[in-house]
């Protein structure tokens, strides 16, 4: 057979793999980071030995007597161990000399409200709590639905179950109460933790109502505790609880008893395109390993000196692992933001990086684009030169926003670690390690030692380097979700049934010719036009390369002729005005990059786009638009008044 040439469509969709830049590790890091390349190798000879090292960071009550017990595709990792979650994560760091250390500095949205909570006073905190539960009837193995803002109590209310035995399911402050309801009863929650409500964009938000008309509709509550957050009137009835009156009065000794390694730690809902939510299922013991170690190896976490901030909201899996279980386990000094980042000005974020010296921030793509658009001119005011690791986490990273994420907020000095993962995963799953990883702008590089990932094509067959095709992982891992909660055959059929003897996460990616990997979003988004793929991760980092636009999201619409045609939407940079023009440039700007096949059809600009809480492009909202279509499902829309906006700037709904 001939080689094959590729056409000017083939050569269009690697466009992404010509992406040259790279950014070697800063000597200085590299030289003391906590995980050198010896530890992919040393995984690789003994992939069990190398989680068992990771598993002795924690402190067991026992120790476990086999590692993993693997009943494809059930796992069970450190059986027979105990260990409680809460003491690793806070009692052992005061039993070793560090109660005094800042565990949290939280920060309210109103300026000048702020608290520090140092290991000892989480301590206090977590006991009482959790003697606060155990009063209220919640024992080991009871879920408690979570419902509050980003304030102390959401993770003092995490570990206090944890601490107990109890499963928490922490629902997004954001979501509707249907949405709410649907968790209660899907996990059959006796306690809702909740508040009266929180700050967002500089006005108190009322949560309480939400509860009731959820709880209304749920018997199976019994009780409903309330932290006085804004002070706002809130109707109080028979299951209601004041956090203040049941929480304040308790003793702040508390016994923490082992809990097995296998034993539910927590459910977490993924809202899912279609169907009843997934609750994903966590457990203890292998989680805590997992997230624990990624957190001191992605971030070359030092927790004497280090102070790390997560900006996600810990109603989403990031905040889980990320702001309360690795960076506790470790010791370190986190920064927890109650707010949004444009509260009371679009500077706050760099703001809060040099009022606590930040050296480790993580955030999401979402974010980066949308500072990308205000201009370049705002974190230049702030002096973020404590800064020394970039994280990124959510969406692919478009390499523009990636290189402009390093120069504008890292001053060209920090290295950036984009971290592929899900809330399936638990935790870190593929990344540039910052003391080894030459990066490369808008790639994920390689699985973390440990973990063993692969790209398969629609047979399940590997694909070589410089192919495309499936994300897959091949063996299971320490915090790999256990189960969908109920639901053992959603489990097989959502994960385990696409490849065989592979978890398919849904993705897409590609490897390039060194064999790194590059993440290309959701398979549901790969668009079929004129019989060939097309990710619409390509086309927005095409869009996002061009001077004028600040973020895009392109869908494929049904075409009469091409089958799928590209619809793209996009957000002008804060300095540019929308012109007759611009959408002409914009596709002669894709044609150019890519190639024709990839130019869009229609391309429209907008002032925003539909996200998730999280962050993520709702691209099957856009797709309704780009159709015609009534707008569907808009529940887990972070700001629902957004599809309006849209809709009004669409010639067809004029
Ligand atoms: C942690 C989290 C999971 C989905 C995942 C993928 C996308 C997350 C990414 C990324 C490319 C990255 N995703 N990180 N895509 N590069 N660095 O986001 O969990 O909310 O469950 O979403 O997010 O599509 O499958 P979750």
């Amino acid at each position: 057979m001939a080689p094959e040439t590729p056409g000017k469509e083939n050569q269009a969709l690697s466009n992404l793999l010509q992406e040259n830049r790279r950014f070697a590790p800063p000597a200085e890091l590299a030289a003391a980071a906590n995980v050198t390349a010896a530890a992919y190798a040393e995984a690789d000879a003994d992939r069990l030995g190398f989680w068992e090292r990771v598993a002795e960071r924690l402190t067991w009550a026992k120790r476990w007597d086999t590692t993993l017990e693997w009943n494809a595709p059930f796992a069970k990792w450190f059986v027979g161990g105990e260990l409680n979650v809460a003491y690793n994560c806070v009692d052992r760091h005061v039993e070793a000399g560090h109660g005094d250390k800042v565990a949290y500095y939280w920060e309210g949205e109103p300026e000048g409200d702020s608290r520090v909570i140092t290991y000892a006073e989480l301590q206090d905190e977590v006991c009482k709590a959790a003697n606060a539960l155990r009063e209220l009837g919640v024992g080991k193995g009871d879920r408690v639905a979570v419902y509050l803002p980003m304030i102390p109590e959401l993770p003092i209310t995490m570990l206090a179950c944890a601490r107990i035995g109890a499963v928490h399911s922490v629902v997004f402050g954001g979501f509707s109460s249907a949405a709410l309801k649907s968790r209660i009863h899907d996990a059959d929650a006796k306690l809702v933790v909740t508040a009266d409500g929180g700050y967002r964009r500089g006005a108190p938000s009322a949560l309480k109502p939400t509860v009731d008309e959820a709880v209304a509709e749920s018997p199976q509550v019994e009780k409903v505790l309330v932290v006085r957050r804004t002070g706002q009137d809130v109707a109080f009835g028979d299951k209601d609880l004041w956090w203040h009156d049941v929480v304040d009065r308790q003793s702040t000794e508390h016994t923490a008893e082992p809990h097995g390694a296998e034993d539910p730690l927590y459910i977490l809902y993924t809202s899912g395109t279609t169907g009843r939510p997934k609750g994903i299922l966590h457990t203890t013991g292998g989680y805590l390993a997992q997230t624990a170690w990624t957190h001191d190896a992605v971030f070359d976490l030092k927790p004497e000196t280090d102070i790390y901030w997560c900006t996600a909201d810990i109603g989403w899996v990031t905040g889980h692992s990320y702001i309360v279980y690795g960076p506790l386990a470790n010791g370190a000094t986190s920064v927890i933001y109650e707010g949004t980042p444009d509260t009371p000005h679009r500077g706050r974020f760099w703001e809060i990086v040099q009022k606590y010296k930040i050296s480790i921030l993580y955030t999401a793509p979402t974010a980066i684009r949308t500072f990308m658009k205000w201009g370049d001119d705002i974190p230049a005011k702030f002096d973020m030169s404590s800064l020394r690791v970039l994280g990124s986490v959510g969406e692919p990273i478009n390499p523009e926003a990636y290189v402009w994420y390093r120069a504008n907020i890292g001053g060209d000095r920090c290295p950036v670690v984009d971290t592929w993962w899900q809330t399936e995963t638990g935790a870190i799953m593929i990344s540039p390690l910052p003391g080894v990883t030459h990066a490369k702008p808008g790639a994920a590089m390689r699985p973390l030692p440990g973990i063993v990932a692969d790209v398969v094509d629609d047979q399940g067959n590997s694909v070589p380097d410089g192919g495309g095709g499936f994300l897959v992982i091949r063996e299971p891992w320490p915090a790999m979700l256990r189960t969908i909660w109920g639901d053992d055959q959603r489990y097989i059929d959502t994960y385990w049934s696409r490849f065989d003897g592979m978890y398919f996460p849904g993705d897409g990616a590609k490897k390039d010719e060194d064999g790194d990997l590059w993440l290309l979003g959701r398979v549901d988004d790969v668009m079929l036009v004129s019989g060939h793929n097309i990710s619409t991760t390509e086309v927005e980092s095409a869009l996002v390369s061009h001077p004028k636009v600040a973020e895009a999201a392109v869908v494929g619409a049904t075409d009469p002729v091409t089958g799928q045609a590209i619809v793209s939407f996009v957000i002008l940079r804060g300095t540019v005005e929308e012109s007759d023009d611009i959408a002409a440039e914009l596709r002669a700007h894709v044609a150019k990059t890519l190639g024709p096949i990839a130019k869009p059809r229609q391309i429209l600009v907008v002032p925003e786009l539909p996200k998730t809480r999280s962050g993520k492009i709702m691209r099957r909202l856009l797709r309704d638009v780009a159709e015609n279509r009534s707008i569907g499902d808009v529940t887990t829309l972070a700001d629902s008044t957004v599809m309006n906006l849209i809709s009004e700037k669409l010639p067809s709904a004029k």
